[in-house]
């Protein structure tokens, strides 16, 4: 772990050089190595808990929706009944009760490589890991490329929530990750990525349009405001088999909308206009 001040978490890393965002906290709870990473959980003095994957924070509880919803939402309002969901990363489970709240929606598959991620947050994080309860849930542990080898045309959407593009994480950002994961849609299907900030990662965005319009006649990036990402912000990269992403066929019903906090069909729309310089993604 890199700190700064004591009692204060630091996230350095060669993706955001000489920026780093610090969070205050009171305990540090869990500091473990697993086959794939370290994973660290903090309780902050104002952000409630935080997973930290090898030194990069992955969510806190006071802002965790704004992610959850936007990479969850985009993708499954734009489509007009899915039914089957598969979550690729995602072991906080926070996704899963995202998908959870589309009545439409009958087997959510989850896999994620690293069992150690769901242990710990199904023992500190509550409030996300009750995304795996809900009864359409199957947990597979398993690497993701390979589990889609027995599950080809099967998925209205996935949605693939990895970390960054730096060491376990680079393969879920090539071509060939992308083009497989393709062969497991059916034939009007959409995918929806962790897609990094438009601001700081420009590169790494522009290299996800440029996949996503190989592979798939629509196409767009959706921005997400949220403190604690770097920069502030992130976004979802969207590729689509047939639905337009960026207008959404299904609003959520009354029930639905007043358990959502970020996301609302003007949000959807919005997301997907970038101030000027960002267009620069699509180039
Ligand atoms: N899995 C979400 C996530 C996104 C960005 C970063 C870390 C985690 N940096």
């Amino acid at each position: 772990m890199t700190k700064i001040l004591s009692g204060w978490f630091s996230e350095l890393c060669d993706m955001w050089p000489g920026i780093a965002l610090s969070l205050k906290y009171k305990k540090h709870l869990v500091n473990k190595q697993s086959k794939f990473q370290k994973i660290d959980l903090y309780e902050t003095e104002n952000f409630g808990k935080m997973l930290v994957l090898d030194d990069i924070i992955q969510l806190t509880e006071q802002d965790e929706f704004a992610y959850q919803e936007m990479m969850t939402h985009v993708p499954l309002f734009s489509h007009p009944n899915p039914e089957n969901v598969l979550v690729i990363g995602g072991g906080d489970g926070g996704i899963l009760r995202e998908v959870a709240k589309h009545k439409c929606v009958k087997n959510i598959d989850i896999c994620e490589i690293d069992e150690e991620v769901i242990n710990v947050a199904r023992e500190f994080i509550p409030s996300t890991a009750i995304g795996f309860e809900d009864e359409r849930v199957t947990i597979n542990i398993a690497d993701g490329s390979e589990f889609i080898k027995e599950r080809q045309k099967f998925y209205d959407v996935i949605i693939v929530d990895s970390s960054d593009p730096i060491g376990p994480g680079e393969a879920l950002f090539t071509k060939e990750f992308y083009s497989t994961m393709k062969t497991a849609l059916k034939c009007d299907g959409i995918i929806a990525n962790q897609a990094e900030s438009f601001f700081l990662h420009t590169d790494v965005v522009k290299s996800i349009m440029t996949i996503f319009r190989q592979l798939f006649p629509i196409f767009g990036y959706a921005a997400i405001f949220i403190p604690t990402y770097p920069g502030g912000n992130i976004g979802t990269g969207l590729g689509s088999l047939k639905y337009d992403v960026r207008k959404p066929c299904r609003t959520p019903d009354e029930e639905t909308a007043k358990q959502l906090k970020y996301y609302t069909t003007e949000v959807h729309q919005a997301a997907f206009v970038l101030p000027k310089f960002g267009e620069v993604i699509y180039e």
